[in-house]
């Protein structure tokens, strides 16, 4: 029988009653930074793509009117841009299904271009940065709302909300940092707040002392820093040290059960706001937190921020496979363009032209008792 299957592995061969029969695999990728300063959160998405996929492998799949094996392929950028790239070039090599990933929005951009030459469709759960979907590439999908969105909501935040009178803007250069902060920066501006100070540091970089200096000699009260956790945290711990007795906002890279452990007693309880670029509300809400509940026995941890997206990415992308009849990207990727009302656990899934979530959703969270929570859903 012709299987109309992107076959990237060898069947499996099942033998049943003395005959054989051939159950063909088809190979999705899973990408995010597995080592490194944000291997927690690389390793969150790592395991949301495999409770999808053996999810669906214990319901069974068939695509085709054929039963298939789904197989994760799982690879680590680094969070490196270059390292991104490496593996990219390495799955459009093994002619993966489709791509779950990147994290970041510096690697998930220049990675783009490689699946969108391969034609491998790639839907990052967690890439903010807003050029990933506007380069005109009909393999990019993303999960979440972008940076305009976050910027956008968390400056006029800052200044309406939080009454910010003098607002610090820190970011670590990269895709997301800087352009979360710049999408920040020009919302404070266009609600008539004042950035006092605007500085700079790497995704890196452990000592702030310098730029906190500085930010105390403005006497900010509120900090934004465009960056990750892993960054965000000893920030934090300096800013105490240092008595700066600020606000300290960020977006969705901030937003992490991590925070709370890296920041320790140095976050004091409504000294935190964040945004996850997603979010549930009313029945929505009973279904994330079973699928909160889940991850945590299977995994023995939390959710960081992004395992639930991913998780339904990949149900996305096979729903796309099942629908066409085919594992065939060129096949099942104008399906997954068109994907309209998929109830996820991260609530209604349907992309725009673009590849973007329709009427993306952020949450606004606080840190309270050792906790983040929640805010407000804002679309
Ligand atoms: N959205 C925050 C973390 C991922 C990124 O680099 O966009």
């Amino acid at each position: 029988m012709l299987l109309k299957l992107n076959v990237v592995a060898a069947a499996v061969v099942a033998l049943s009653a003395g005959f054989a029969s051939a159950q063909a695999v088809v190979t999705i990728a899973h990408v995010g930074p597995t080592s490194g300063a944000i291997a927690h959160l690389g390793k969150d998405n790592e395991n949301g793509a495999k409770m999808a996929v053996e999810e669906l492998n214990a319901a069974g799949v068939t695509i085709g009117g054929n039963k298939v094996t789904l197989k994760l392929m799982t690879e680590d950028d680094a969070a490196d841009p270059k390292q991104g790239t490496a593996v990219a070039q390495k799955l459009a090599d093994a002619k993966v299904a489709g791509v779950i990933g990147h994290l970041n929005s510096g690697t998930t951009i220049p990675a783009s271009r490689i699946y969108s030459d391969a034609g491998i469709p790639q839907v990052s759960p967690s890439a903010t940065n807003p050029k990933y979907t506007r380069q005109g590439f009909k393999t990019a999908f993303r999960m979440v709302a972008d940076d305009v969105h976050l910027g956008s909501t968390l400056g006029k935040y800052a200044v309406n909300t939080l009454k910010g009178k003098a607002i610090a803007v820190i970011d670590d250069r990269t895709a997301y940092g800087q352009g979360v902060a710049q999408e920040f920066t020009k919302a404070v501006e266009a609600a008539g707040g004042t950035v006092v100070a605007k500085e700079f540091t790497t995704d890196k970089a452990t000592d702030f002392n310098s730029i906190l200096t500085t930010i105390k000699g403005k006497k900010a009260d509120v900090v934004f820093f465009g960056g990750m956790d892993a960054v965000a945290g000893p920030m934090l711990r300096q800013m105490k040290s240092l008595g700066i007795n600020a606000k300290f906002m960020g977006g969705d890279g901030i937003c992490s059960t991590e925070l709370i452990k890296l920041g320790g007693d140095a976050i004091a309880d409504n000294q935190v706001y964040c945004a996850e670029a997603g979010g549930v509300e009313g029945k929505e809400e009973a279904d994330m937190a079973a699928f909160k509940a889940k991850f945590k026995a299977k995994f023995g941890t939390d959710v960081q921020v992004y395992a639930p997206y991913v998780y339904d990415g990949v149900k996305v992308m096979v729903a796309a496979m099942v629908k066409a009849g085919s594992s065939d990207p060129a096949k099942y990727l104008p399906i997954l363009a068109g994907t309209k009302d998929y109830k996820g656990v991260t609530g209604n899934i349907t992309f725009d032209e673009k590849g973007d979530i329709k009427n993306g959703a952020l949450t606004l969270q606080t840190v309270r008792g050792g906790k983040l929570t929640k805010l407000a859903v804002i679309r």
